[in-house]
């Protein structure tokens, strides 16, 4: 006989439509999504978000940095409410379900509420945080970010594209500026689900992760400077080649997250070269270092290593060096008790599942600083993410959604 509750499930095919309705707005070239944070089609698919959330019966709140708050009323209207959220811009070459699973997600246990006729003493509010990706403007989770008080939104609002585009411009072009004030929102607890955009899930075979931590992160942005020169008639001891010591500095990070291992990664994903002509020498090459580990001295030591190796390529190739710091999170823990929440609800739905450790980062780890927060997690084909060919099946999303409503209603209180 299964437990009260027990069966109760979201609507898969509903969430599965939504999914691919969302899909269709910023279109990639490869079957993905290309909905870049602040651009028409991040606002295309905000319209549609809204218009949903208000068939759904729900409020819409928007604070200044274009936060959006769905709130669907709970029957004590003084208890603090319980998030659910993510985020909906994506990569320029990025996948269906990174972060828009969550949204989606989130908004899917609203409309099963309302269809099963539930009523829970906490509101619960819907959320899609602003520039979570970090991929047009640095840093990565931007908005929510000023949420929790980790940035100031003058900050936020100068950052530039790599047109030169400001963030805050871009906002109210868009005309996506709420009058609400960041941060002021108090929280019960936050949920956010999202596909581990990594493969142990799907190697172990298990369907959901109950994610205990999150691990940290750098962005470093080093700007190298030598001189324009002509790639023809230059001799080989003149030059003072920037992207020579880029492609050094590149190997160096390389090596030393494989000397941190296990648990260390690093890459360099952008790379800005000038003039970028094919015969000219780079005169300067600007590009971002990615380095993470879910251990805080292996994260410092390899930013130590990452900075000395950078100035020792810049000395023996004569090159002007400058490195900024562009994005930065220590290691996240989740709360406690809302992780049990959710491997309980898991245990419940006899979903398979294991505790896992974020490898990417997300909003929830910087909503983790003002509220009790915690991340529940869903499988990826081959771990594949942050590519057009990311994939989930409906099962996987219908789980994490399952599981979500389950922790949520368990958090909200249900009423009657
Ligand atoms: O960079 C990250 O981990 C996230 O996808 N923004
Ligand atoms: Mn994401
Ligand atoms: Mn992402």
């Amino acid at each position: 006989m299964p437990a009260p509750g027990e069966n109760l499930r979201i609507n898969s095919a509903r969430l599965w439509d939504s999914l691919d309705q969302m899909a269709q707005i910023g279109p990639g070239i490869a079957g993905g999504n290309n909905r870049q944070t602040l651009t028409d089609a991040d606002s295309a698919g905000r319209h549609l978000f809204a218009r949903w959330c208000k068939d759904a019966g729900m409020t819409m709140g928007v604070d200044t940095m274009g936060n959006m708050f769905a709130s669907r009323a709970g029957t004590d209207p003084a208890a603090l409410p319980v998030y659910m959220g993510s985020h909906l811009d994506t990569q320029p070459t990025g996948g269906r379900y990174d972060g828009v699973l969550g949204v989606l997600g989130a908004l899917e246990v609203v409309r099963s509420l309302n269809d099963l006729g539930i009523q829970t003493k906490h509101p619960i509010v819907v959320t899609n945080w602003t520039n979570e990706e970090g991929a047009r403007f640095a840093p990565a989770m931007l908005a929510s970010g000023v949420f929790a008080g980790l940035h100031t939104e003058d900050y936020a609002k100068s950052r530039r594209d790599l047109d030169g585009k400001l963030f805050g411009e871009e906002l109210a072009r868009i005309g996506w500026v709420g009058d609400e004030k960041v941060g002021a929102r108090k929280m019960h607890a936050m949920f956010e689900l999202h596909i581990e955009q990594g493969p142990i899930l799907e190697a172990e075979g298990k369907t959901i992760g109950v994610v205990t931590h999150g691990q940290g992160l750098w962005w470093l942005e080093i700007t190298l400077t030598g001189k324009d020169a002509h790639t023809g008639s230059t001799p080989m001891n003149m030059r003072v080649n920037a992207g020579l010591g880029m492609a050094r500095i590149t190997e160096r990070v390389h090596q030393i997250a494989m000397s941190h291992q296990p648990n260390a990664v690093g890459a360099v994903g952008q790379v800005k070269v000038y003039p970028n002509s094919r015969n000219v020498i780079p005169g300067k090459v600007v590009f971002t270092v990615d380095i993470r580990s879910p251990e805080l001295p292996k994260l410092e030591a390899m930013k130590a290593e990452v900075i000395r190796a950078a100035h020792a390529v810049a000395g023996e190739l004569g090159l002007g060096v400058e490195i900024e710091d562009v994005g930065h999170f220590d290691p996240v823990t989740f709360d406690a008790g809302l992780v049990s929440v959710v491997r309980q609800a898991a245990e419940t739905l006899g979903y398979s599942h294991q505790d896992i450790v974020s490898g990417a980062g997300h909003d929830a780890c910087w909503i983790n600083r003002v509220a009790p927060t915690v991340m529940i997690m869903c499988p990826c084909v081959g771990g594949l993410s942050h590519n057009e060919a990311e994939e989930i099946s409906s099962e996987w999303a219908a789980a994490g959604t399952d599981v979500m409503l389950h922790a949520v209603l368990d958090v909200a209180e249900v009423v009657g």
